[in-house]
């Protein structure tokens, strides 16, 4: 196999495109992919500062490369989410990252802020691990754009997750998420503008980025991510593409431009109005947020169990960590 621009022997094949590269033309095509897709979605305006929702592993790692690579002004923001060793290699891996490169990074841990670990705000809700740790982050993530003054949050959402993500929201014809899915959620009152630029190249691809450009992330799956379904559509998905390159992207991309136009027009008008939550003051549909809501219930849980003292009550102020580059320190 011979590189499809210079002729060189090839190291990466992309199959569903029929081109093969050295790992030259390999980084260039795929950071081309990423400028491609800030282009299309103009996912990043001018004057933006951007908060780069970085978890330790490849993808969120590759995006932050790939971002500052373009010349964006960017932060990364990583939360400690309490998952014993799993969330402290996590860590680990993004500050060696963000000081190797001399990059500013926000941490925020959830236990220090908020009293609880995910896996004891799990424990005191008796809901799935997954659920709350899905709504603290999205809960955490606008709640630190907005209060640092970031217009921009970026994750490192890849074609797989998406593809995934749109084949479970299918499959039960969840049509409020289907409207809602997409490359780029625009900002609105209180809440940053939500962006995916990986959401076009596969996790094969970014770890082949993430391999050539020398990036050491954590390979480690979070122990609660076992048994979820996304992982079942993902492994449905994969064979599909076996059988059929170009399966995933076609799924996903044809879905954005030709379905999902349609259903927001037929669905129009039953926007539900916005409002302020009481506790917090994030933006919501009801007085009180769902992220408010659950850490409520989980207190009263964690004290009956003396996970938490009787006086503490839930303070949605998160804090957060500044670890500076070493040059500004
Ligand atoms: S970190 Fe959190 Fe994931 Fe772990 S507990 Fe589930 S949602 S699997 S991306
Ligand atoms: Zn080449
Ligand atoms: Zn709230």
């Amino acid at each position: 196999m011979r590189c499809s621009v210079c002729g060189a022997p090839a190291q990466v094949e992309v199959r569903r495109r029929n081109q093969a590269f050295c790992p030259e033309h390999y980084r260039a095509w795929f950071v081309n992919e990423v400028r491609r897709n800030l282009k299309r979605h103009q996912m990043i305006r001018k004057g933006d500062r951007v908060l780069v929702a970085v978890s330790g592993g490849k993808d969120s790692l590759v995006l932050w490369d790939t971002l500052t690579g373009l010349g964006y002004r960017t932060t990364g923001f990583h939360i400690q989410l309490g998952i014993g060793d799993y969330s402290k290699r996590a860590l680990a891996a993004t500050r060696a990252f963000a000081e190797e490169r001399g990059l500013e990074l926000l941490v925020v841990d959830v236990r220090e802020s908020f009293g609880l670990t995910i896996p004891q705000l799990a424990q005191s809700t008796g809901r799935a691990a997954c659920s709350g740790c899905g709504l603290s982050k999205r809960y955490l993530m606008n709640r630190v754009a907005a209060d640092e003054g970031y217009g921009v949050v970026a994750t490192g959402h890849n074609l797989d997750d998406e593809a995934a993500t749109l084949m479970g929201n299918v499959s039960r014809w969840q049509t409020d998420a289907l409207v809602r899915q997409g490359p780029l959620l625009e900002e609105r009152e209180g809440l940053a503008r939500r962006i995916k630029p990986l959401y076009t190249l596969t996790e094969r691809e970014v770890a082949a980025y993430a391999f050539l450009a020398g990036i050491e992330y954590q390979h480690e799956e979070c122990p609660h991510a076992e048994g979820a379904k996304s992982l079942l559509y993902k492994d449905i998905l994969n064979r599909l593409e076996t059988r059929m390159p170009g399966t995933k992207q076609a799924f996903l991309v044809q879905y954005l431009k030709k379905v999902q136009p349609v259903l927001k027009e037929g669905l129009a008008g039953g926007d539900v109005e916005l409002r302020r939550c009481e506790r917090c003051g994030q933006v919501t549909t009801g007085s009180v947020c769902a992220h408010c809501k659950l850490w409520d219930r989980a207190y009263a849980r964690a004290k009956k169990r003396r996970l938490l003292l009787e006086s503490r009550g839930f303070d949605p102020r998160p804090k957060v960590d500044r670890l500076k580059p070493a040059s500004e320190a």
